[in-house]
């Protein structure tokens, strides 16, 4: 087992790791910008060393910043947490060629997701359902409308190099079909540098499910169920709940076997996530990310695992300390989002907090790395907070989720808690009955 492990993050998900290692008596260093010299993580953490200026360019994006960090504290193994270098490939290359172990999948896993037509037709030969729609790019507006006219309109048109919603057209007739083509080709060249596009059937009222598999990277692999991400703005998750309401247990059973065969085929070491849209019983995989997710802890809750801790221990060349028969789910688990955001317009809303208490008792978590008087600096995610619930099912999981939130004080900036009292006042919610564009209708009524 490591010695000691570099975090090359900031925030929670530096303070969720953090706690990991302590617990498995590995020392942990953090990394920091100049303007995180106060963080929580910096103090939480055994040792810490800053890597640069403010700007993520500089420091949490640096990766020969963060490797010197590892040679110079003598850290064997580097955990990335979720954003900034953890779904680069050419970092983990680096990080290997150093002889330090990256806790994560292999490089060519996650190139190969990060590339989503090359990771559709992997997924596709695996054995996962995917959308309808072109195998590979589609190079010209003739080729686009031959498939459009195959699968029906309406079609989307993606980005393969983007993900996570970014350059994305929908069309939803054959005249419609030529300008999104050619927007969505020009977008992707400008955003990404790669003009490669692909076309699916646009899915009209789905839910965004995904699956939390996990491998061992030696051909063996389980699923930890599902996680309904579809409450969701501009493509940011808000709230997220496992199991999914909508979801029966045979369901998960199947697409969840599919999902940790097709894992453990390829060999995939440490966590993933197989996203799907849902839409009248059938699953159609989207994307797979290869990291760690925020909202991971609702299914640590319900599955009482702790996937950090799998994470070390398989990137350390050791057993996950579950099969799938092990596997079982507990009760009902809801994470809001808590945002230094100001709703509705959910501006960012850095600064001074003046007063900080957190909720406690049954079934409450909080992961934030927030403290009297800290100051929120400007150049990072707005994400300040993560409220995990958990009771024996929904109704209790909602209830502890309005009773938290109520003693939960954040004074001094704008959050997101306003949004969430509101949202649990309504019957969709209580009653788990939404989709992908519940949460942007919803807004658009309520404040226009
Ligand atoms: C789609 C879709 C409808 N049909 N694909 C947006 C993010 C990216 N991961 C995939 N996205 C979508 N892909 C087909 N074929 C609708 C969306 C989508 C969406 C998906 C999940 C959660 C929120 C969303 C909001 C708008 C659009």
């Amino acid at each position: 087992m490591f010695d000691k492990i570099l975090i090359a993050n900031r925030g929670e998900i530096a303070l969720r790791v953090i706690r990991a290692c302590r617990e498995m008596g590995i020392a942990s260093v953090a990394v920091h910008s100049t303007a995180d010299a106060d963080a929580m993580h910096v103090r939480m953490a055994d040792e810490s060393v800053c890597i640069g200026p403010a700007p993520s360019s500089a420091s949490y994006l640096s990766m020969p910043a963060i490797i010197s960090a590892c040679e110079i504290t003598g850290a064997q193994a580097i955990h990335p947490g979720y954003g900034f270098l953890s779904e680069n490939a050419a970092f983990v290359q680096m990080v290997e060629d150093h002889g330090i172990t990256f806790i994560g999948p292999r490089a060519e896993h996650i190139r190969i997701m990060g590339d989503k037509i090359t990771a559709k037709d992997t997924m596709k030969n695996l054995g996962v359902p995917c959308v309808p729609g072109s195998d590979g790019g589609v190079d010209d507006v003739e080729q686009a409308k031959r498939v459009a006219a195959q699968i029906g309109y309406p079609v989307i048109i993606k980005a393969t190099a983007g993900g996570g919603g970014r350059g994305m057209k929908v069309a939803q007739d054959e005249a419609g079909l030529e300008v999104a083509f050619r927007t969505a080709r020009a977008e992707a060249k400008a955003a990404f540098g790669n003009p490669d596009v692909y076309i699916e059937k646009y899915l009209q009222k789905p839910r965004h499910i995904e699956i939390q598999v996990f491998g061992d990277g030696k051909g063996r692999a389980v699923h930890l169920g599902e996680r309904d991400c579809s409450l969701q703005r501009r493509h940011q998750k808000v709230l997220e709940e496992a199991p999914g309401p909508a979801i029966s247990a045979e369901e998960r059973a199947r697409i969840g076997k599919v999902c940790a065969d097709a894992v453990a085929r390829i060999g995939y070491a440490g966590a993933g996530t197989i996203e799907f849209l849902y839409e009248d019983g059938e699953f159609y995989f989207i994307e797979m990310n290869t990291r760690l997710q925020v909202e991971h802890p609702v299914t640590e809750a319900i599955f009482g695992v702790d996937l950090v801790r799998q994470q070390i221990l398989v990137a350390a060349g050791q057993e996950m300390e579950f099969r799938q028969e092990d596997l079982s789910i507990r009760g009902h688990s809801i994470e809001v989002r808590i945002n230094a955001e100001k709703v509705p317009g959910f501006s960012p809303c850095p600064g001074r907090i003046t007063q900080y208490h957190a909720p406690g008792g049954l079934g409450v978590r909080i992961d934030s790395a927030l403290y009297d008087g800290y100051s929120i600096p400007p150049y990072y995610d707005s994400l300040i907070g993560k409220l995990i619930v958990h009771g024996r099912d929904r109704s209790e999981a909602l209830a502890r989720l309005e009773r938290a939130l109520g003693e939960l004080i954040v004074d001094g900036i704008d959050t997101t808690v306003p949004l969430f009292t509101a949202l649990l006042q309504e019957p969709d919610i209580r009653s788990g009955n939404y989709s992908i564009h519940w949460l942007e209708r919803w807004l658009d009524q309520k404040f226009g």
